[in-house]
């Protein structure tokens, strides 16, 4: 792939949803993201793929209306389809590569088979998952969580956002039917195998001779919200004694979780918090924040939620506060389809094969489809924020792998 090439395609979508700190807001079912699901179905049409949208707002482009490759329209290919993608939402004033490089190197990798006269023997599909990151309803992988069955229906529709739109409300407004929304055990039958490209969200590959790696495993990890509650007050007249101030035991909770994350091996955060009544001289009501924490092993995430509750419960007793911990969402270790991966390593000439921290549709997708991830090199291995970087040259060894995946599988 020439990396000119990549470049014009990119330009395309590289506008939108751009903010002025050069991150990208481009959250589910808003003005930014029907651009880009209208660009998909032109991208779908420009190219003669067959596009459709699932009962749960996934959008799929197929290369399988060609006569040699419908067996019968009706019926699932016997064989199964090679499914492609990832996702087209961002983290608020996130990086510009983290989803949208696995959309468009997945259209230009179905271009450069075409020009290399390739004939899958069985569909290929490029996916555009919905509400990957949870930016705006709080719950992530939402698009193939519910394709997978794994969140009731009822509860999605009622997710608000931090506008308190219901996504029932933002899909109807979208034209779009939440009334639809559910498991779509067929759709996930007929699929042979999901290969999602992704920016590496790391520095393992800046400096070394690949571009490109395998994915071995995702960390388990989750989202908790944490709400404390004190007793709003008076903040100059209130003596020091008489408080009941959830921002102190927030603020101690911050500290406790990247503590326990320190000593127990894992990694912790809370960049999201909310004040109530949130106002300068007045002692807060409430504090609702979210802690995002992941580990190597299901047994280290476990321990960093135990010393965190046990440590925050404590200090809540001497604040005189309550703290209330609801988990949000919460992912076990995906370990990737191991034949899968040793082939695609292999097929790349013996490429990096590296664990990631981040979530992605494909770990979703690993307990009903063989799954397998390819990571495109990020010099900065800055990600969820503007810095997030690859090269035109990285990007286009990206669709070169992806394409040569898609040849060794489908064709
Ligand atoms: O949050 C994550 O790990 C992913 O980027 N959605
Ligand atoms: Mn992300
Ligand atoms: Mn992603």
């Amino acid at each position: 792939m020439d990396a000119g090439e990549f470049r014009r395609l990119w330009n395309e979508i590289a506008p939108i949803g751009r903010a002025e700190t050069g991150g990208y807001v481009r959250f589910s079912w808003t003005e930014a993201d029907l651009a880009l699901r209208a660009w998909f179905q032109a991208q779908s049409e420009r190219r003669g793929l067959r596009c459709e949208e699932d009962r749960n707002g996934n959008l799929y482009a197929w290369w399988d209306a060609e006569k040699e490759l419908v067996v019968d329209p009706d019926a699932p290919h016997p064989e199964g389809a090679i499914l492609t993608g990832s996702h087209f939402d961002s983290v608020p004033h996130g990086g510009a590569y983290d989803g949208p490089l696995g959309i468009v190197a997945a259209f230009l990798a179905v271009d450069q088979l075409r020009a290399d006269g390739a004939k899958p023997k069985r569909p290929i599909g490029i996916a555009a998952f919905t509400e990957e990151e949870g930016g705006r309803f709080g719950v992530p992988c939402l698009g193939s969580r519910l394709m997978a069955g794994v969140i009731e229906p009822n509860r999605a529709r009622a997710l608000t956002d931090p506008g308190g739109i219901t996504l029932a409300e933002a899909m109807s407004a979208a034209g779009a039917a939440p009334d639809l929304l559910g498991p779509d055990p067929e759709r996930l039958e007929r699929l042979a195998a999901f290969i999602e490209l992704h920016i590496e969200q790391g520095r393992a590959l800046d400096g070394g001779e690949s571009a490109v790696a395998v994915a071995s495993a995702i960390w388990p990890h989750g989202r908790w919200r944490v709400t404390f509650t004190g007793e709003a007050d008076h903040a100059g007249t209130t003596r020091l004694p008489d408080r009941r101030d959830p921002m102190l035991t927030f603020a101690f909770a911050v500290l406790a979780a990247r503590k326990e994350a320190r000593l127990a091996g894992g990694v912790a955060t809370v960049g999201r918090v909310e004040v109530e009544p949130n106002a300068t001289n007045a002692i807060a009501a409430t504090v609702t924040a979210w802690l995002d924490a992941r580990a190597p092993d299901d047994a280290v995430l476990s321990e960093i939620l135990t010393g965190f509750e046990s440590k925050v419960s404590e200090r809540a007793g001497r604040d005189g506060t309550s703290v209330r911990i609801v988990p949000e969402s919460e992912t076990p270790i995906v370990d990737f389809d191991a034949a899968l991966r040793d082939r695609i390593a292999a097929l790349l000439g013996g490429a990096p094969v590296l664990p990631t921290a981040a979530g992605h549709d494909a770990g979703v997708l690993s307990a009903h489809v063989p799954t397998a991830m390819l990571f495109v090199r990020n010099p900065t291995g800055v990600s969820h924020a503007p810095g997030e970087a690859a090269s035109d040259d990285d990007c286009a060894a990206g669709v070169d792998a992806l394409a040569a995946v898609l040849r060794d599988l489908a064709c």
